[in-house]
């Protein structure tokens, strides 16, 4: 195996340079020659503006070609991909900047200016605007830069990238990936899922987490597939590329779920579909069912996380059994554990653990929280409740952690919380997530405001605002006298989940 995740992609579109890679709405095309061409001179113009071997380059940049080829031109340059959501707000942006200290910020137009001034004042000694297409910033002058074909060797525990994933904690950690971490989680997908000659993806998932930029498209590198490319999820673009060319669809549930909502979504409109892939969050058997019911298609279902990848899939070939995640990926080991890492008794519910060439190298600058989350033996704690049945396939059927997961976003409510409490009417605040019929979950949130004040809905939303990307804001925002607390003083969420479960967020 290349030790250098972009030297794998390469060996595998080598022979296929003029075909269609990227294709995006309107019907503009990038072949893989002319992405590989780009990422190329984008290594050059990195190398230019100072970039070294193993620096990390942050990236909040829209979902388009260009963007791609920065991905591929910083791992061919040996340094670390570090994509960030662009709902970020400044505030935000501002302490993953601060902990991840890149060398190199791409952002976009919006927010130039104030972004330029807090990468400065964090130490990042260039921001650049990418451009959104290739007359555009560093993107058009890429491309009247001579190409650095090379590729910087990597080892297989090198980091290729990391992305942030918020804690139970309140703080973000930077999960990091080597090169190896992706590579063999990639090739085990592309294998297990029968990826095809002929396949072409649909693509509308952001290019900021695991699901679209690592699961999504390096099956398409490694398949050298034509991607049908979508800045955004959009019923009718889907229904457009299911009509036309396209095989497979990866999405998080709340796509399955819009698409069975449009009038316009026939049974025919899968005809020509080979694949649907769902995971991210709970794919309820309800949505599962009216799927097949509609399409005759059964979705297989992943489950996975940023620290690990996927973990486990539905098979291709046997049977994708709805409310369940399937087997360990194939070289990954998986166990049911008690809380001392114990193996339970099989049947039983205990946290799922995971082992394999895909876990992450630990969070970034954090070793005390890495320690923390390994056992001695070298199985990671994910966190999520499951069980296994006796042929080893796995069910969630909870989490152990305090965790929100709203249309395939996760937000841990504790970050919402210490914001929220930082408000002079605020005494305390307990974050909970309520059904919601679009995103599964919503966040909801329940305030006790400090005795003698008085504080409203609208005022406390007013305040999260700038200080939080727009999908982790609470939906709803109740007032209370008190919160309901066990014995030991912690809040029991349970108690709330209940009495609010049927207050709607929708
Ligand atoms: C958008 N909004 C949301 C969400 N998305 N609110 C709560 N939860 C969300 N997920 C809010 C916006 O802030 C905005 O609020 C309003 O909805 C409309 O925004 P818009 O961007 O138009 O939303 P949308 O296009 O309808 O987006 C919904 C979406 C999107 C398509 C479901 O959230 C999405 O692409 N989700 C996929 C996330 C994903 O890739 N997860 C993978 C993580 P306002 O009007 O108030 O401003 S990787 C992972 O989890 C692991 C490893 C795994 O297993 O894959
Ligand atoms: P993240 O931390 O963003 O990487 O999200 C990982 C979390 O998403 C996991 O720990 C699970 O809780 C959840 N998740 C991912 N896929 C699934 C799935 N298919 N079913 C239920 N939960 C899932």
């Amino acid at each position: 195996m290349s030790s250098n995740l972009f030297e794998l992609f390469q060996e595998r579109y080598a022979t296929k340079l003029d075909k269609t890679f990227l294709e995006i709405p309107g019907g503009k095309s990038y072949s893989f020659g002319e992405i590989d061409d780009l990422s190329a001179r984008m290594a050059a113009k990195l190398l230019e503006n100072g970039l070294k071997v193993g620096d990390r380059v942050v990236a909040q940049v829209d979902k388009t070609p260009g963007a791609v080829a920065l991905y591929l031109a910083v791992l061919r340059s040996g340094g670390i991909f570090v994509p960030l959501n662009t709902a970020y707000t400044a505030t935000e942006v501002e302490y993953f900047l601060g902990d991840a200290k890149p060398s190199l910020f791409f952002c976009g137009l919006e927010n130039l200016a104030d972004l330029s001034e807090i990468a400065q004042a964090q130490g990042v000694s260039k921001t650049i605007l990418l451009g959104n297409n290739e007359t555009e910033a560093f993107w058009g002058e890429a491309l009247q830069t001579d190409p650095k074909t090379e590729i910087a060797p990597r080892s297989d525990s090198d980091l290729a990238s990391f992305l942030y994933t918020s804690g139970t904690t309140g703080r973000s950690k930077g999960a990091m990936l080597s090169h190896e971490n992706l590579a063999s989680n990639a090739l085990t997908l592309h294998e297990l899922w029968q990826f095809e000659p002929e396949d072409v993806l649909l693509h509308a998932l952001p290019i900021f987490h695991i699901h679209g930029l690592f699961v999504a498209l390096h099956c398409a590198l490694l398949n050298a597939s034509k991607v049908i490319f979508l800045p955004t999820f959009d019923v009718s673009e889907i229904l457009r590329g299911m009509r036309g060319e396209a095989s497979v669809l990866m999405g998080v549930p709340t796509f399955y779920s819009r698409l069975l909502a449009s009038p316009d979504f026939q049974s025919d409109d899968c005809k020509g579909m080979r694949l649907f892939i769902s995971g991210s969050a709970p794919m309820t058997e309800q949505v599962h069912k009216a799927w097949t019911n509609k399409t005759g298609h059964k979705i297989l279902e992943r489950y996975g996380m940023t620290e690990a990848g996927m973990i486990t899939s539905n098979p291709y070939d046997g049977e994708r059994i709805p409310g369940t995640v399937g087997f360990a990926l194939p070289g990954v080991e998986v166990r049911i554990a008690d809380e001392h890492g114990k193996e339970v008794t099989q049947g039983d519910i205990g946290c799922i653990e995971v082992r394999g060439p895909n876990i992450f190298q630990g969070y970034w600058q954090m070793p005390e929280k890495t320690a923390e989350e390994f056992r001695e033996d070298g199985y990671f704690i994910t966190g999520d409740l499951g069980i296994m049945d006796e042929n080893g396939r796995v069910s969630i059927v909870g989490r152990g952690k305090d965790l929100i997961i709203s249309g395939g976003y996760n937000i841990y409510p504790k970050e919402i919380e210490v914001i929220l409490d930082e408000h002079p009417c605020v005494l305390e605040s307990a974050v909970i997530g309520v059904p919601h019929s679009d995103f599964g979950e919503a966040v909801f949130a329940v305030v006790v405001p400090q005795s003698g004040k008085e504080v409203s809905e609208e005022e406390l939303k007013e305040f999260l605002r700038e200080k939080m990307a727009r999908f982790k804001q609470p939906k709803t925002i109740v007032l209370v006298e008190e919160l309901p607390r066990n014995t030991m003083g912690k809040v029991q969420k349970n108690l709330l989940r209940e009495q609010f479960a049927s207050h709607s967020s929708d």
